[in-house]
């Protein structure tokens, strides 16, 4: 009895691995949306098994469309969909049209969302780990980070983000972050003081701002224009390439080199999703979000170019930091509260060169 019970439960779940309605998801109802459900279909032996079917996934920037995080996310869809024979598609969603970073998080832990490509600052709220990028100072210059990014430090970090859901893929490049504002040239820490400025929605960003004397106001990238242009904010900070293609730089017109950080960005997936997918799709996603990293840095280092033409063309005030001396000492406070939770990687990181 007992049996033939676990024979028919056995024939029954076959039954739904082949015709692709069974979940591998232990995890979200979201998941049984058709457009985010992935094949499960296991790996088929020869011709008995019948074609893996063809799935549609989505993919999450809250960047516009012409934005280089969405060229790399577009040459990603397009390699999945080549190396797969149009079996994946991956269609992209650009311009936040998904919802803002924190709510795309939640929907990739639910697997309401397959992909998404997020800036590392507001992830640290998820994984702890993935936070280190947000610590000011942090890698030399750029060159040192993509050493860091693309080695082994980079890809245990991507491998962090297990255990908030999502399963990394790659990074992308996002500079350096700048403060500017609408109110006067910022030159040294100080001139902060008393100013109202936005960030992201990330605790250690709140820190940073108050701990150099400005107001910190967390709010969603898509809302801070209408707050500069209303003077709801006094300013924000962002990487050239944000602050040009977001018209930030027509409402505050102040902008100081400062680098105080280095967030990339990262593509990841659903663990949902990535689940759903056979061992030899997984392989083929992970290489082609890999070999899209090469697009989007080209297009990245083009756009920071036309970004700090833009500023200069409009009459923007430019301060270019010569003494990074005085702002990693004001920063310092925050290496007191948050180092300890990375000790070693932090370790790790300052010792590639
Ligand atoms: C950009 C990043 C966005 C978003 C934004 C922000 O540099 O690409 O994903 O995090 O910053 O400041 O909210």
């Amino acid at each position: 009895m007992m049996k033939r019970k676990s024979l028919l439960l056995a024939s029954f779940a076959l039954t739904l691995a082949l015709t692709g309605c069974g979940s591998a998801s232990t995890s979200g109802s979201a998941s049984s949306a058709p457009s985010s459900a992935p094949s499960s279909t296991p790996a088929p032996a020869a011709s008995t098994a019948p074609a893996q079917k063809a799935v549609t996934l989505r993919l999450a920037d809250n960047q516009a469309a012409d934005y280089p995080t969405v060229l790399g996310d577009n040459e990603f869809a397009k390699l999945v969909n080549e190396r797969t024979n149009g079996r994946i598609t991956v269609k992209v969603y650009p311009s936040a049209q998904l919802g803002d970073e924190k709510s795309v998080i939640e929907q990739v832990q639910l697997g309401a969302i397959d992909f998404a490509r997020i800036n590392s600052a507001p992830l640290g709220e998820f994984d702890k780990q993935i936070g280190v990028f947000n610590l000011p100072y942090l890698f030399s210059g750029s060159d040192q980070m993509w050493k860091v990014l693309n080695g082994t430090i980079g890809e245990n970090l991507l491998k962090s983000l297990e255990s908030a859901k999502m399963e990394g893929l790659t990074y992308y490049d996002s500079g350096s972050r700048n403060f500017y504002n609408s109110k006067h040239a910022v030159v040294h820490p100080s001139d902060l003081k008393g100013l109202k400025i936005r960030v992201q929605q990330s605790n250690i960003f709140v820190d940073l701002v108050n701990t150099l004397g400005g107001s910190a106001t967390p709010m969603a990238y898509g809302e801070v224009y209408n707050a500069l242009q209303t003077g709801v904010i006094d300013g924000a900070e962002n990487n050239w390439p944000s602050y040009f293609s977001t018209n930030h730089y027509k409402v505050a017109k102040y902008i100081t080199e400062d680098e105080h950080t280095r967030n990339p960005e990262i593509l990841l997936a659903s663990q949902s999703s990535w689940n759903k997918l056979s061992a030899d799709d997984q392989k083929i996603v992970m290489q082609a979000a890999k070999d899209s990293q090469a697009v989007q840095r080209t297009a990245w280092t083009a756009l920071e170019q036309k970004g700090k033409d833009a500023a200069k063309a409009n009459g923007n005030q430019i301060t270019v930091v010569t003494d990074f001396a005085e702002w990693q000492k004001a920063v310092q406070p925050l290496y007191d509260k948050y180092a300890k939770d990375y000790t070693d990687v932090i370790q790790q990181i300052r010792a590639v060169q």
